[in-house]
């Protein structure tokens, strides 16, 4: 008998179908960040990152345009198995003729995109792009109080909404679009509600944008404090959570923007009984908002199991939101994808209901045993098993390698 096999009679045992999990696990999208690839530049000619938000590290080949990008997605795709998507900011706009702003942005800006994913039959879901800009005034940009800053991003924000909307229809997948401003005050504010009325004012007039509910999911993503923007910052967690609750759109949780003790795996039972669909960032933070690799760790696989035991994966939109430019950015991306995945494939290996049960009668001695004992099962053999029938290699350090001796000419 193989290890595969054998490790199937293990589960069995625990009364868990391993290939039951393994065709749930290959069908369940997950949306891949671009901004891996090029340390959240974009092609809309930023000089430099702003909003509170770094990479750190300068490791050999980012890719400077959009073949390059383009290029690199192919390359990690065929190291990541199962399902995905692809998800864009607005600043990944690709000019051919002519350049457009933010405020003018318009579908066909978005064309070879669309074209790219029709080829490999994903979806995409799409960003405003809220930074990096001349238009963010003193760190502000939706709840700003000067009237020209606040109506160039509530422009920029109405053409993102037509362009979510293009995805979908086009592509045939639904589009995810996520709203996340940087917006804060790096000292104690004099006024910390009119900012946020403002926000509130704005956000109102992007919903006012004409779009299909069932093709196009709006979500808006909460902080709770930026690089420069520590003492305050205007899209705060229960901002967010009222706005979203009031107007009817999806709450989008990333797990590196609440207080360090705050756990997002928590938080998605809160949300459930109250919302039809969420959405995810998963990344890591070290200390702070880092946006560190994923990793196959504790946290990853406890937001894995919220999702899976509360049988939500039709609810919960999951993307990564990761950016290190201190290691091979295709590694990185091929690692955060991979563990998002191996997460899910450890979650979807438990018998909740039964774990349920020793909840319900108060049998925490057998829970605890339980859950420990589950932790040495043969895992890997079911994971390998999964790469194997995903046709991608378990191994992945030395295609890198050799993909990357290409890339390190790229200044
Ligand atoms: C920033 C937010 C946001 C960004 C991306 C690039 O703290 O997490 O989601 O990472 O929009
Ligand atoms: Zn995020």
């Amino acid at each position: 008998m193989n290890r595969f096999e054998e490790a199937k009679n293990i589960y069995q045992k625990y009364n868990v179908d391993v290939e039951k999990a393994l065709n749930i696990l290959k069908e369940i999208p997950i949306s891949m960040h671009c901004w891996q690839g090029d340390d959240v530049v974009g092609f809309d000619g930023c000089e430099e990152l702003s909003g509170g938000i770094q990479t750190t590290g300068n490791y050999p080949g980012r890719a400077r345009n959009p073949k390059e990008l383009m290029g690199d997605i192919d390359f990690a795709f065929k190291l990541i198995p199962g399902k995905k998507k692809l998800n864009l900011h607005a600043c990944y706009a690709i000019f051919e003729n002519e350049t457009a702003d933010r405020n003018e942005l318009k579908p066909e800006h978005f064309k070879k995109w669309v074209e790219y994913a029709k080829m490999k039959g994903m979806g995409i879901d799409f960003n405003p792009t809220f930074f990096s800009h001349k238009m963010v005034k003193d760190n502000l940009t939706l709840s700003s109080p000067d009237d020209d800053v606040r109506n160039f991003w509530i422009e920029h924000g109405k053409r993102c909404v037509k362009i979510a909307e293009y995805f979908a229809n086009e592509t045939g997948i639904p589009c995810v679009m996520n709203i996340w401003i940087p917006d804060g005050y790096k000292d104690i504010p004099a006024d910390r509600l009119g900012p946020r009325e403002r926000f509130k004012d704005s956000l109102d007039e992007i919903l006012k944008t004409p779009y299909d509910k069932e093709k196009v999911y709006i979500c808006l993503e909460s902080k709770v404090f930026g690089i420069g923007m520590e003492s305050y910052t205007v899209g705060s967690a229960e901002f967010c959570l009222n706005y979203v609750t009031s107007r009817g759109i999806v709450p989008l949780m990333d797990n590196g923007h609440y207080h360090p003790t705050e756990v997002v795996s928590d938080k998605i039972s809160a949300m459930l009984p109250f919302h039809d669909k969420i959405a995810l960032h998963v990344t890591r933070g070290v200390r702070w908002d880092s946006d560190h690799v994923v990793l196959f760790d504790d946290e990853t696989r406890e937001i894995a199991k919220e999702i899976v035991r509360n049988d939500a994966l039709n609810r919960v939109f999951i993307a990564t939101d990761y950016f290190d430019a201190s290691i091979n950015r295709i590694s990185a991306w091929v690692t955060g994808m991979r563990n998002v995945q191996k997460a899910l494939l450890y979650a979807l290996l438990e018998p909740h209901e039964k774990m349920k049960e020793l909840q319900d009668s108060s049998d925490f001695t057998s829970l605890m045993i339980f859950e420990e004992e589950l932790k040495t099962a043969p895992f890997g053999d079911v994971w390998n098993e999964y790469l194997c029938r995903e046709n991608v290699e378990e191994n992945y350090i030395e295609p890198i390698k050799e993909y990357e001796i290409k890339t390190f000419s790229r200044k």
